[in-house]
């Protein structure tokens, strides 16, 4: 048998680990021959609800589950860990300014990054979902000098994801029938989700819509704000869709992209695109043997050049901000 992977899951009690564990633990993560064993790291006043959730675990009897470890202390959590998926963050609350919610979440990125640093496999690959999810991946990426710079991925799957549920929509098509899907920048609503590129059936995606008020007007901004729309109308933010789109950042990490396609991550730039080195931001990327590379040469038109600029430059902007407090 499979010596067991260790996945270390933030917030696991939050509403997102909720949606997630349970698909981890089922084999959606890794594969359906891959035994886990999952360290659950939460505050100390969700210890119990996340202990809670470890029963339910136990309870489903998955046979690839080899155990769960529950801890309050990020440099517990992080040991061995070979998949470490950030969720837990602190969310924006009334009154709070940028500023503040950057400093809140320094003082939980900086540690954990620090503990991935020092106790995490030397495989470790790292997804920060909890938002601002790229700022607080390069605030943990810059506390683990040890670590190859690349194991520390954003997640923008979700709006990937999105963005191609969107597009078949409109083109009357299934998802499965689209590639090349991209989304650029930071996982905020500057983001860019880009049809230039995408297929649909093997043809150009833009000219088969061939619909630039809707692209403009609808597509974008739907797919850019349907993260509020969502909360809206369930009274809750996204859970389940942000637990899947996870699963998918992890597997195709791990897995592979299929041959003539593409997916997007956010990922710390080498310059590609005019993307300032250095930032952690979404690309077109392909992934093989546990690698991720960005897509080359892709031709910008100036429609998307201005859009990318416009999120890269809110993603150097909270750069910056970080820097001036000290978090990185
Ligand atoms: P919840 O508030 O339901 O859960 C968050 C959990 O994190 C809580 O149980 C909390 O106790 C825990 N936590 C807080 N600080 C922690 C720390 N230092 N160590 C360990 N655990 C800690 O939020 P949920 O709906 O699960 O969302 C989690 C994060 O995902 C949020 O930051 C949210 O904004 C972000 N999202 C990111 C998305 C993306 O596409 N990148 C989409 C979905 C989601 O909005």
């Amino acid at each position: 048998t499979r010596t067991p992977v260790n996945v270390t899951v933030t917030g696991a009690a939050g509403q997102i680990g909720y949606a997630l564990l349970f698909r981890i633990a089922s084999g959606h993560l890794l594969g359906a021959d891959v035994p886990v064993r999952l360290r659950l790291l939460e505050i100390p006043q969700a210890v119990k609800a996340a202990e809670g959730t470890a029963m339910e675990l136990d309870d489903c009897a998955f046979p690839l589950l080899s155990g769960i470890d529950i801890f309050d202390d990020a440099a517990k959590a992080f040991e061995g860990t070979n998949v470490a998926l950030l969720v837990g963050a602190r969310p924006r609350t009334k009154g709070m300014e940028r500023g503040d919610l950057l400093e809140a979440n320094g003082g939980i990125f900086k540690p954990q990054g620090e503990a991935i640093n020092a106790g995490a496999a030397d495989d470790v690959k790292v997804l920060v979902v909890g938002n601002p999810a790229n700022t607080n991946a390069l605030i943990a990426q810059s506390h683990a000098p040890d670590v190859p710079a690349e194991r520390f991925t954003a997640m923008t799957r979700l709006d990937h994801n999105r963005a191609l549920a969107q597009l078949s929509k409109k083109a009357g098509v299934s998802v499965a029938d689209i590639k090349k899907m991209t989304i650029w920048g930071n996982h905020s609503a500057t983001q860019y989700p880009d049809i230039f590129h995408a297929e649909i059936n093997g043809k150009n995606a833009a000219e088969t819509v061939n619909d630039q008020a809707w692209l403009e007007n609808d597509f974008i901004p739907t797919v850019a704000k349907r993260g509020a729309a969502i909360i809206e109308a369930r009274g809750a933010s996204s859970a389940a869709s942000a637990a899947s789109a996870a699963i998918d950042h992890v597997h195709t990490w791990v897995n592979g992209t299929a041959e003539g396609t593409w997916t997007s991550m956010a990922v710390v730039s080498d310059g590609s695109y005019g993307v300032p080195e250095g930032l952690i931001s979404s690309f077109p990327v392909t992934t093989k043997d546990g690698k991720w590379e960005i897509v080359q040469g892709l031709e910008i038109n100036d429609f998307s050049r201005a859009r990318i600029d416009a999120s890269v430059n809110e993603l150097a902007e909270e750069r910056d901000a970080v820097r001036k407090l000290g978090l990185i």
